[in-house]
């Protein structure tokens, strides 16, 4: 992307401004670890401004004893801190053909920090879950209108579930990242972080936990991400959930030119849903022949593994054409082509870097 296109907030690509949509350039992922305003930011609705001293978090639903928590017990609860990778559903969305709808996410949707806060479980224990609930409803703060015609009249809130068993699992209620308060924009004073998922679970702003007895079928659940499952010959709606493994190149950078006949580093990162990414491979010529990358530092679970391959660039000049590929410890890997039951989301076919041998 030519830089003069590229309008910067903080180094960030502004995808748009109302609402709030911000990219990483894909090139700057160097560290494990995310600088927080290095971080993407995707928001549906205006930032909610919340005074964590009026803030409270109420758990209900099929539970024994509804309660609500404010932000002072909440931070002095036993915490835990994890690195967790998060990734936009819509991540790699400017690399389909024909262009679609939706925020024109490149490389940089995804993001990985340092969370701190309290397991969900504990909340949930100390309501007392009823025997028949099978999921939990996360729902933020913030609200708007949209104007799809399929969205409910009137106002809606951003709110997901996840199913009871990951909720008491995974689910972590974050109020530090990196080391940080949440900025208002990550979801001050608290937001959910559901590992291994892709992101529009982790649910920012978090104001009310509503444990279920039935599957949750509120807007963003079931008319925005959600894919098309297939029952035989019926396709049905279901919900985006687990990440799809997936390896992408951080440098070159489309349409950088290398030098001809010498050694350049190709690096990048690559996920997977919880399970260990085992190996990347390289490509340099198109998705032709593949060759091993190396990985580097040690596996985290949730987390991205960097890699890295050196590249012996050919003595001919000319457009060349990277590929990388992750397979995950299942032995899934990325697809050649895209499936168009997944709409406009889960994108990990493999994605094609040209650059420029000279
Ligand atoms: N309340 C609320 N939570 C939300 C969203 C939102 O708009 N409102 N966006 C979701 C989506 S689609 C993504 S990709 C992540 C982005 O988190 P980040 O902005 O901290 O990177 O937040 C998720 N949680
Ligand atoms: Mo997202």
């Amino acid at each position: 992307m030519p830089e003069d296109d590229i309008n910067l907030r903080g180094g960030r690509i502004v995808r748009s401004e109302e609402p709030l949509n911000l990219e990483m350039p894909f090139e700057t992922a160097e560290s494990f670890i995310t600088p927080t305003n290095s971080f993407y930011v995707r928001t549906h609705f205006p930032i909610p401004k919340i005074d964590r001293d009026a803030w409270w978090l109420h758990v209900e639903g099929e539970v024994e004893k509804s309660f609500a928590i404010n932000y002072e017990e909440l931070v002095g609860l036993e915490s835990i801190t994890i690195p967790v990778t998060l990734e936009c559903a819509g991540n790699n969305r400017n690399f389909l053909e024909p262009k679609v709808k939706g925020v024109q996410w490149g490389l940089g949707a995804v993001g990985t920090a340092e969370w701190t806060g309290v397991p969900l479980s504990v909340l949930l224990d100390r309501a007392v879950v009823r025997s028949n609930a099978c999921e939990v409803i996360l729902e933020g703060a913030d609200h708007g209108m949209l104007d799809d015609p399929k969205s409910p009249p009137g106002e809606l809130t951003f709110s997901r579930s996840v199913p009871l068993e990951k909720a008491k699992r995974d689910v972590l209620l974050a109020y530090r990242m990196n080391g940080k308060d949440l900025p208002p924009e990550h979801g001050f004073p608290v937001r959910a972080i559901v590992p291994g998922w892709y992101a529009m679970a982790s649910i920012k702003w978090l104001q009310r936990i509503i444990v279920s007895s039935e599957p949750f079928t509120g807007y963003y659940q079931t008319l925005d991400y959600a894919y098309w499952k297939r029952r035989g010959d019926i396709a049905e709606l279901s919900p985006i959930a687990e990440l799809q493994v997936k390896a992408e190149i951080a440098w070159p950078a489309q349409g950088e030119t290398v030098p001809a006949n010498s050694s350049v580093r190709i690096r990048g990162a690559a996920w997977a849903a919880g399970n260990e990414i085992v190996g990347v491979e390289v490509s340099t010529d198109g998705g032709s022949t593949w060759k091993e990358a190396t990985l580097l530092g040690e596996m985290k679970p949730h987390a991205w593994r960097f890699w890295e391959f050196d590249w012996k660039t050919p003595s001919a000049p000319g457009k060349r054409t990277l590929v990388a590929r992750a397979t995950d410890s299942l032995g899934q890997t990325q697809p050649v082509h895209r499936d168009p039951d997944r709409g406009t989301y889960m994108i990990n076919h493999l994605l094609p870097i040209t650059v420029e041998v000279r």
